[in-house]
């Protein structure tokens, strides 16, 4: 069922807001040497074109996907390989969903590998996101997993047996030549737990849970406003 306009409005008024928030937030926070990780999806585009704003500010970025990498650079922001990064400072980044513990599912865009690379080195993970990302448990949204093309249908079979009802998402290929398996009706009651025996299968690369290094802070848009949550 389609959204009707409004709510679609709204949505992207809100995402818009938070990103607005991220890139005040980092612009306070740039010294000299400063590297800021750089989300993927349309909330972090918005964030993206923010950073366009003081691009002369901004020594450097890295970029969770070839797509954000490619939007940076049409804007003139400098854009470096994470290993010539001494560190990253802060990273924003949108979600798919987020608990109240700040526990993440990610990947819907299929970056998540980038993502949780940058997240896994960031001092700071800042997520941005309006308030239908919100939920009390995770599992509506179907979790991504980023598999070794070969070890498609062992992994399959090992998330059936946890449980999970893995859908290869067909004609798509990540930006590291891998695959795509979206786990739909889970109840991710320990996000930590099924995070940890899925980066346990043999096969996978990734999981889209952000729970082992859940988000540090996440700038939420709603219709009362924006809230900041840790
Ligand atoms: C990205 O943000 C992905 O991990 C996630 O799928 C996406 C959310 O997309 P959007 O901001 O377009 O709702 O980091």
């Amino acid at each position: 069922m389609t959204q009707p306009q409004a709510s679609i409005m709204d949505q992207n008024e809100l995402k818009k807001a938070v990103a607005k928030a991220a890139a005040d937030y980092v612009k306070e926070r740039l010294h000299s040497d400063s590297v800021i990780g750089v989300g993927t999806g349309s909330t972090a585009n918005y964030f993206i074109e923010y950073l366009g704003e003081f691009r002369d500010d901004i020594p450097a970025t890295v970029a969770s996907s070839e797509e954000t990498a490619r939007r940076l650079k049409a804007l003139n922001i400098e854009v470096i390989d994470l290993n010539a990064a001494s560190e990253v400072s802060i990273y924003v980044d949108g979600a798919d969903e987020t608990n109240p513990y700040l526990h993440l599912i990610k990947g819907g865009g299929g970056a998540l590998t980038r993502e949780k690379i940058i997240a896994a080195v960031a001092r700071e993970f800042v997520c941005i996101a309006d308030e239908s990302k919100q939920v009390d448990i995770l599992g509506e949204f179907p979790l991504p997993v980023e598999v070794i093309p070969m070890a498609r249908s062992h992994v399959g079979r090992e998330i059936v047996k946890l449980g999970g009802d893995p859908v290869y998402r067909d004609g798509f290929v990540t930006d590291n030549g891998n695959i795509i398996l979206d786990i739909h009706h889970m109840s991710i009651v320990d996000p930590r737990e099924l995070e940890t025996k899925l980066n346990q299968i043999t096969g996978v690369v990734t999981n889209g849970l952000f729970a082992i290094r859940p988000a540090d802070q996440l700038i939420l848009g709603t219709k009362g406003g924006i809230k900041t949550l840790t």
